[in-house]
C-alpha cells in the first residue's frame, strides 16, 4: 500500500500546526503564570522597643546586671516581661526604699516603656538582672541578651561588659548570697 504524497506532506503539515498551536497554547501558559507576582511578604520588622548603648558589669561574683537605655517609639506603652541569656537565669529588677536602704527587688507585672519614652536601665535603679552567673564575665566580654515582650515578641541584642565598681545593692528578699562555685568548670564543647 502506497501513501498519497499529497496527504503525506498534508498530514505532517497538520501535525506541525497542531504541534505549534500546543507549544503556543503552553508557552503562554507558563508565561503568564511566571509573571504573576507571587506577593512575596516583605517583613517590615517593627521592633517595640530597641536599646541603646547596652552594657553589662564584668563580674567574678555570681550576680551581676545588665544596663542601657530602652527607646520606645511606639504610641503604646511596651511591656517587657522577662529577659534572657546563656549564663545565667534572669530577673527584672527595680529599686525600692526599704528599711532606710535602697534595695532591689523584681518587678511585678514586667518593666513597663512608655509610649514615646525612654527608660533608662542603670546601676541604682531599673536593671536586667543575672541571678547566678555559671562562670566569670570579664570585661570586654559580649553577651547576647534576649528580651520578651507581653504579647510574645522578642528582641536580642549584644551587650559589652564593662568593669564597674559603683551600685553594690543588696537584694530582696533575703536571698542569701551564695558563695560562686569553684573548682567546677563547665565542659567546653568542642567544635571540629
Ligand atoms: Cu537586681
Amino acid at each position: 500500500m502506497r501513501t498519497h504524497p499529497l496527504l503525506t506532506r498534508a498530514s505532517r503539515a497538520a501535525v506541525l500546526l497542531s504541534t505549534a498551536a500546543l507549544a503556543v497554547t503552553v508557552t503562554g501558559c507558563g508565561s503568564s503564570k511566571a509573571t504573576e507576582p507571587q506577593a512575596a511578604p516583605t517583613p517590615t520588622p517593627v521592633e517595640p522597643v530597641r536599646i541603646q548603648d547596652p552594657w553589662v558589669k564584668a563580674s567574678d561574683k555570681d550576680m551581676t546586671a545588665a544596663f542601657g537605655t530602652l527607646v520606645n517609639d511606639t504610641d503604646t506603652d511596651v511591656t517587657i516581661t522577662a529577659a534572657s541569656t546563656e549564663v545565667s537565669p534572669m530577673e527584672l529588677h527595680g529599686m525600692v526604699m526599704k528599711d532606710g536602704k535602697m534595695v532591689m527587688q523584681t518587678l511585678q507585672g514586667g518593666l513597663v516603656v512608655k509610649a514615646k519614652t525612654s527608660h533608662k536601665l542603670e546601676p541604682g535603679s531599673d536593671h536586667l538582672m543575672l541571678m547566678k552567673l555559671k562562670r566569670p564575665i570579664p570585661a570586654g566580654e559580649q553577651l547576647s541578651f534576649t528580651l520578651t515582650f507581653a504579647d510574645g515578641k522578642t528582641m536580642s541584642f549584644t551587650a559589652v561588659a564593662k568593669p564597674f565598681t559603683g551600685a553594690r545593692e543588696s537584694y530582696d528578699p533575703g536571698t542569701s548570697p551564695t558563695p560562686a562555685t569553684s573548682g567546677q568548670p563547665e565542659p567546653v564543647p568542642s567544635r571540629t
